[in-house]
This record gives C-alpha cells, sequence and structure tokens, in this order.
C-alpha cells in the first residue's frame, strides 16, 4: 500500500528551481569537507512527531490524519511502519529515531507492551533490510503514561522507578535488535514541580543508578553504541534536572558516567535555556562529550518547547561549524525532532517541513566548510590568544607560573597598557560576507 501516493522521490535540482518538492541546497552526493553531504548530515526522520503527532495542542484537538487507514491499533503500528519507510524512501532519509510506544502502542500490561513491541520490531528489521535504512537511536517514553506523572527514574515511589527499568531494559533491547546506533535518555518528567515535596539528593542519586544499570545491561547484551543524555531546561517539569549541557556534564562526572554518556543536543532546548545552539554545541565539543544532534528551533517571542522545523540558517551554518569543528558526527546524526505547525496539516506539508529542514541543514554545511575555509574567523580567534603562548602566558599554560611570580611580573608591569579590540562587529560583517557575498571563498 502507498501512503503519499501524491509524491514522488524528491530530487535535489539546484537553488534555482521553483518546484516546492524538490531540494535546492541537498544534494546527497555532493562532497563537502570531505565527506558526501549524505554522510556529513546523516538525517534521521522522528517518528514520533513525523508517523504520530496530529497536531493537537493544550487549546485544541489534532488537525492531521495520521490514522493510516484503520484504527486497529496494532494494524496502525504496521501501517505506519510502512508509511515511516515509504516517508524516508521518497526523502532520501536513511535513519531514524523512535521512542518504545511511537512504534507500538501501550498494552494493559507490560507483558502486553513488550508482546507488541516484539511484533512490530520483527516488521521494522525486515523493512530496514529491504529499504537499507538505519536506526539513528531508540528511547524508551518515561513520561507520557499516568504511572510517571511524579517522573521515572527520579520518582518517589520505588514501584515507578523498577517499571521504568524494566520498560528501558525492553527499549535497550529492540535498539540492540534493530542494531541502533544510540540510545537515549531525556529527563521526560525528571525534574521536580516544587522543593516542598522533593529529596533533590536522593533523586539525582537514583537517576545515575537507573542510568548505570542501563549501562551494564546494555553492555552485556552487546551494545557497542553510544549512550546520549538529551539537556532540557524546563518542561514538562519546572525544573528538569538536565537543565543544559554543563548541568549534564557535571552529573555524569559526578556519578562516573562520562565514558558511557555523550550529548544529544537540541537547538530548541538549548534557547529554552537561554543559551544559544552554538553555546550548547560548543560545551558538547569542547568537552569530549558531542555525540547527536535533534534538528529543530524555537520561537524566540514563545516561552514553550515548539519543536519547528529548523530554517534559520545562521543558526544552521554555526551547529554545522561546530560539527565540523568536531571532527563531524561519528554515531550520531541530525535527528529532525520537529513538528509541522498545526496548521500546516497536509501530507504534503510533512514533505515540504523536511524538503526546508534538510536544505536549511545543507546550506549551514555548505556555509560552515566556507568559513572554515576562508580561515579568517578561526585566523582572529587564534592570535586573540596569542598572549599564552610566549612568555608569562606560556609560563600560564605549561603549569610553570606561581602565584609569587604573576605577582612580581605584575609589579614590574605597573599596569595593563595593551588590550586589543574583540572586532565583534566586523566579524559579524566577516561572517554576513562569507554567507552572503557574491562567488563564495
Ligand atoms: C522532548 C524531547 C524528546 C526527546 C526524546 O522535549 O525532545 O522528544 O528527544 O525523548
Ligand atoms: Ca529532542
Ligand atoms: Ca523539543
Amino acid at each position: 500500500m502507498e501512503f503519499f501516493k501524491e509524491i514522488k522521490r524528491i530530487q535535489y535540482e539546484g537553488s534555482a528551481t521553483q518546484k516546492p518538492l524538490a531540494f535546492r541546497f541537498y544534494n546527497p552526493d555532493e562532497m563537502i569537507a570531505g565527506k558526501t553531504m549524505r554522510e556529513q548530515l546523516r538525517f534521521a526522520m522522528s517518528y514520533w512527531h513525523t508517523m504520530c503527532a496530529e497536531g493537537s495542542d493544550m487549546f485544541g484537538v489534532g488537525t492531521i490524519d495520521k490514522r493510516y487507514g484503520t484504527s486497529d491499533p496494532m494494524q496502525q503500528a504496521k501501517n505506519k511502519a510502512y508509511a515511516a519507510f515509504e516517508l524516508m524512501d521518497k526523502l532520501g532519509i536513511d535513519y531514524f529515531c523512535f521512542h518504545d510506544r511511537d512504534i507500538a502502542p501501550e498494552g494493559e500490561t507490560l507483558a502486553e507492551s513488550n508482546a507488541r513491541l516484539d511484533e512490530i520490531t520483527a516488521l521494522l528489521k525486515e523493512l530496514m533490510a529491504e529499504h537499507n535504512k538505519k536506526l539513528l537511536w531508540g528511547t524508551a517514553n518515561c513520561f507520557g503514561n499516568k504511572r510517571y506523572m511524579h517522573g521515572a527514574g527520579t520518582a518517589p515511589n520505588a514501584d515507578v522507578f523498577a517499571f521504568a527499568a524494566a520498560q528501558i531494559k525492553k527499549a535497550i533491547e529492540i535498539t540492540v535488535a534493530l542494531g541502533g546506533e544510540g540510545y537515549v535518555f531525556w529527563g521526560g518528567r525528571e525534574g521536580y514541580e516544587t522543593l516542598l515535596n522533593t529529596d533533590m539528593a536522593l533523586e539525582q542519586d537514583n537517576m545515575a543508578r537507573l542510568m548505570h544499570l542501563a549501562v551494564d545491561y546494555a553492555r552485556s547484551i552487546g551494545f557497542t553504541g553510544d549512550f546520549y543524555i538529551e539537556p532540557k531546561p524546563k518542561e514538562p517539569t519546572k525544573h528538569q534536572y538536565d537543565f543544559d549541557a554543563s548541568t549534564v556534564l557535571a552529573f555524569l562526572r559526578k556519578y562516573g558516567l562520562d565514558k558511557d554518556f555523550k550529548l544529544n543536543i537540541e537547538a530548541n532546548h538549548a534557547t529554552l535555556a537561554g543559551h544559544t545552539f552554538q553555546h550548547e554545541l560548543c560545551v558538547a565539543r569542547t568537552n569530549g562529550a558531542f555525540g547527536s544532534i535533534d534538528a529543530n528551533q524555537g520561537d524566540m517571542l514563545l516561552g514553550w518547547d515548539t519543536d519547528q522545523f529548523p530554517t534559520n540558517v545562521y543558526e544552521t551554518a554555526m551547529c554545522m561549524y561546530e560539527v565540523l569543528r568536531a571532527g563531524g558526527f561519528t554515531k550520531g546524526g541530525l535527528n529532525f525532532d520537529a513538528k509541522t505547525r498545526r496548521g500546516s496539516n497536509t501530507p504534503e506539508d510533512i514533505f515540504l517541513s523536511y524538503i526546508a529542514g534538510m536544505d536549511a541543514f545543507a546550506l549551514g554545511l555548505r556555509m560552515a566548510d566556507r568559513i572554515i575555509r576562508d580561515g579568517r574567523i578561526d585566523a582572529f580567534i587564534t592570535d586573540r590568544y596569542a598572549s599564552y603562548r610566549t612568555g608569562i602566558g606560556k609560563k600560564i599554560v605549561d603549569g610553570s607560573a606561581t602565584m609569587e611570580g604573576l605577582e612580581a611580573y605584575a609589579l614590574a608591569m605597573g599596569d595593563v597598557t595593551t588590550n586589543t579590540s574583540g572586532k565583534q562587529e566586523y566579524l559579524e560583517n566577516v561572517l554576513n560576507g562569507i554567507l552572503f557575498g557574491m562567488g563564495g571563498a
């Protein structure tokens, strides 16, 4: 059965095309910065938004029909899988990501839910082989069901912890069965609403206990992929424990989890935390924890997680600049954790949105490569810190400086006499020149 009959395979047609259903900038086999665009970008489809979300919000019902021709839950899960692979084929997307409950509906009991997962996992395995698709990462939805109203790994009730552990165990097993390259922990409801009822220390210790158990189990069944934590500061809880990249790094180091975990950075979560997307990626990269990306964007005028398809090329350019600086993706990729607006409610809108997002990241990659080849920005940064390569600066960096020595140096100097301009406006214009200059670098 074909679900998106009116859509043909999307082709690269170049920036001059006016055809809506075509790529303008994403040319999969073109080499950029030493790899094909397809290898650099490693695009993934998010099962939850793309196959499941129907456009409902807290003010209104769904606007998008995602029934896939049936009301029978298991048949619907199967049709959803067929539709997912048709969609990935037509967009030329190689990877996908899912939560356990996206691919198979939860049953009355854990045993029934697991049996349903086994049935759909077998189907996904066949479809992956047939369509040559891969699983970027899997995860468990430990936030949607009402049992998780006070959290999962951080719940005050040990029975809830146990249930979450069982659910995560199964999600890891199906991720391994499908050859998943990563496994994500997003905090879901791991946070709190008020400290009047919260033992913060025990909650965080327990979360770390759950992660250690999960890592040990996954390694014992042959999982060689990366674990990721996905930082998010607020929503659904008022304060999420995985607030931002720095907070997560401190948590991972405190509990000895930093060898197994990297970060999955989402653009919209970065801005909710009061950071730029690039800031969060830079924190991950400079701490050796860069892993994967949830590609989307938020709306700066709204205080919530809108998960929009990314179209802001400044953002995608600086994102891909960080990715190239990190040496590119290894096991991670660009997962479109993004949904069409509630008013963009046709199947065609899903394709137009993915095309917009893929083109924006293709442009971002092209621009990041230009920024690096142009070299002015990198050279400026290198030059700005030149004083640390000789004299007193070299001693500070190599560890031979002492407080007494620094004092003697400062006393002899009397006061600081040179402080060079940071030239922010000049650099911003250099960036515009690289991004929009005719001919390019
Ligand atoms: C929600 C998160 C979630 C994770 C995976 O805000 O973005 O979708 O990516 O659980
Ligand atoms: Ca996400
Ligand atoms: Ca989000």
